[in-house]
């Protein structure tokens, strides 16, 4: 390291020009023109060195990276909130296993929040039962406030610089939820309606907020994300059929225990998987997504990943 060399994060991007976080304060950056023959740029949450050349201030180097979500674009995640409403839009249980597939196998922990739990009290523990056992669950209303002390908790907890996003579909409530654990926040909000009707996102560019500045006790960053409702896993956010089975991880303690080697876990004979979800220890919802995202994978070449991006793993 030499003197005029800064570690920082990246907490904000836009035309070229990053902020890049520091231990004592934000600088504003440009990227070195290298990045991009090596085919990558820096990335909101990138750990990065900064240098100054004659008084401007340049991005030299990414840190290795943990992970990478694609779409939009976000590094080092620590935590992916994967919200779900229980009402209002109609929840999608095949999508949160998606998105809880997807944080699984860029090693970010899910954890799954249900909202709106004013609406459908009787929905949100259903939903909540499916999960509870095996992640991290918090049922909240942003309506009378329920779950969102013991959500905050849980982020003040585990905030050692750690990374935390929220994903899931439009209108699930993630703005409106993050509003009320950081008021100073004020990210904007649109009710469903209105969201249909215009066809789009309301939140729209990636930025990292230090929770400390949010009056939180914590060290670590909350990230507002535009269009994390999907996630991209037509071109970016997949993995291997292969590896499926390991990214659920309810399955974890009956793998290696069917009766056939190469058992596929959709429906064979003696497979402990299958066995499992007869005997009601693992929910039947979690293995039909498997199912069904099997049936997606299959069909996919590894080929057609895209990989635009370093990646430490
Ligand atoms: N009844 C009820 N409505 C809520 C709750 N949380 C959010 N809403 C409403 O749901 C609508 C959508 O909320 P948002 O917070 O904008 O949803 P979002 O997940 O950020 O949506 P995108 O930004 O499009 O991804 C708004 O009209 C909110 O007022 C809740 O706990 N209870
Ligand atoms: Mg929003
Ligand atoms: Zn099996």
């Amino acid at each position: 390291m030499t003197e005029n060399t800064e570690y920082g994060r990246i907490i904000k991007g836009i035309g070229g020009l990053y902020t890049v976080l520091t231990k004592n304060r934000a600088l504003s950056c440009r990227a070195r023109g290298i990045f991009r023959h090596e085919n990558d740029s820096p990335r909101v949450g990138d750990i990065v060195s900064v240098k100054n050349e004659d008084g401007s201030y340049v991005i030299e180097k990414i840190l290795p990276r943990k992970n990478l979500f694609m779409r939009p674009p976000l590094a080092n995640v620590d935590f992916l909130f994967c919200v779900i409403p229980c009402a209002s839009p109609q929840p999608d249980i095949f999508t949160l296993d998606k998105l809880i597939s997807i944080s699984e196998s860029l090693s970010c922990e899910p954890v799954i929040v249900v909202t709106k739990s004013d609406l459908d009290a009787e929905n949100a523990s259903r939903i909540m039962s499916i999960y509870s056992k095996a992640f991290q669950t918090f049922l909240t209303s942003s309506c009378n406030n329920t779950g969102t002390d013991e959500l905050l908790g849980f982020i003040e907890r585990n905030s050692k610089n750690s990374v935390f996003a929220f994903a899931g579909a439009s209108g699930a409530g993630k703005s409106t939820l993050m509003n009320k654990l950081f008021p100073c926040l004020s990210i904007s909000t649109q009710s469903v309606s209105r969201k249909i009707s215009r066809g789009r996102h309301t939140t729209r560019h990636v930025e990292l907020f230090p929770l400390r500045t949010l009056g939180a006790e914590a060290d670590g960053f909350i990230a507002d994300t535009p269009g994390f409702s999907m996630l991209d896993f037509e071109r970016f956010d997949f993995y291997d059929v292969e590896q499926l089975p390991l990214f659920f991880r309810e399955f974890s303690g009956y793998l290696g225990k069917c009766r056939y080697k190469g058992c596929t876990h959709l429906c064979e004979q003696g497979c402990a998987i299958v066995e499992a979800v007869e005997k009601n220890e693992i929910p039947k919802s979690r293995h039909e997504s498997f199912v069904a995202l099997y049936n997606v994978l299959k069909n996919k070449n590894k080929w057609d990943k895209k990989h635009s991006y370093q990646s430490s793993r």
